[in-house]
């Protein structure tokens, strides 16, 4: 990562949520590329400001924190929340009322486009034979795929009902590698990361749209058509770990439902109700 992926965009105030997170500590430099203030924000730790950086810590659930949280920012990566099936409590206060709390606060400031970090958990329960589309209908596989489903439908009010901009991001598995034969298929790399992201905050007009965040794989089970006008164009692919992930997985165990189903080892993790 040296010169910004796409060199002609500029933004005033961006803030990155979830800034502290596995994404967020990847896309704070490049995101910094982009814009003259870098708002970054988290419950955990964010170490030092660099300069144009604010951080501000904040938990999700604090309604009035995040109100303030917005004040000033034009445009919104919302990275932030439960990442995993985890108990339900935290599953609702970060991802339910805390996407809440966000678009009301966005709502409250006029901001005018967010970038909500979804996932493939909205979808997990479509077999690893099928391949969909953003237009199919959700199939969640488990309280954290469901709340993330809550996200973009909410994402969906605030646009028929405010006007507010969201591009939500069906992400596939973002990581350095991919770790295992699943991964092939949904793998995301983090220069692909940055080339969504930027896609979702520049592209000209999306009202609500769902993409799906997944880098050039030959082997895939999602078709961006419908999310054409994003202009989200992967540039790198898991080929390269093929031959490396097939030799150490080489027994495929197909009654096992992560295996059979997008979702992975997510189909049978879970529901954790507190
Ligand atoms: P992560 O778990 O590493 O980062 C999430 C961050 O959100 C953490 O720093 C955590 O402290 C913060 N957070 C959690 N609850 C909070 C609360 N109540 N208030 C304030 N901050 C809170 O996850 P990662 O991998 O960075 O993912 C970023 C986003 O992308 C998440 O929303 C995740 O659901 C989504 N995503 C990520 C994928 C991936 O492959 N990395 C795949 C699909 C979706
Ligand atoms: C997700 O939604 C998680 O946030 C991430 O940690 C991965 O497990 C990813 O999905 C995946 O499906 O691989």
């Amino acid at each position: 990562m040296t010169a910004p992926l796409a060199t002609h965009l500029r933004f005033g105030r961006i803030l990155l949520t979830g800034a502290a997170g596995n994404l967020g500590r990847q896309l704070r430099p490049r995101l910094k590329r982009y814009c003259d203030k870098l708002r970054l924000s988290d419950r955990a730790d964010l170490g030092t400001a660099a300069p144009d950086e604010e951080l501000v810590l904040a938990d999700l659930a604090d309604q009035a924190a995040v109100h303030q949280l917005l004040e000033g920012v034009d445009v919104v990566v919302h990275m932030g929340g439960i990442s995993t099936e985890q108990a339900w409590s935290a599953i609702r206060d970060a991802n339910i009322s805390g996407m809440v709390h966000l678009y009301e606060a966005a709502r409250a400031h006029s901001v005018k486009r967010i970038v909500f970090a979804s996932s493939n958990h909205v979808t997990g329960f479509y077999r690893q034979d099928e391949v969909i589309s953003p237009k199919d209908p959700i199939r969640p596989d488990g309280l954290y795929g469901l709340s993330k489903a809550f996200g973009e439908g909410l994402a969906q009010l605030y646009w028929d009902r405010f006007g507010i901009e969201t591009v939500s991001l069906r992400i596939g598995s973002s990581f350095p590698a991919p770790r295992d034969r699943r991964m092939l298929a949904t793998w995301l790399s983090y220069d692909d990361a940055e080339r969504l992201v930027m896609a979702a905050l520049s592209a000209p007009v999306v009202g609500h749209s769902i993409v799906y965040g997944v880098s050039d794989n030959p082997l895939t089970w999602w078709d961006n058509t419908p999310a054409q006008h994003v202009g989200f164009r992967p540039q790198d692919s898991s080929e390269a770990f093929r031959a490396e992930i097939e030799q150490r997985q080489s027994v495929i165990d197909t009654s096992d439902p992560a295996t059979r189903y997008q979702g992975g080892a997510f189909v049978r993790t879970g529901p954790f109700f507190d």
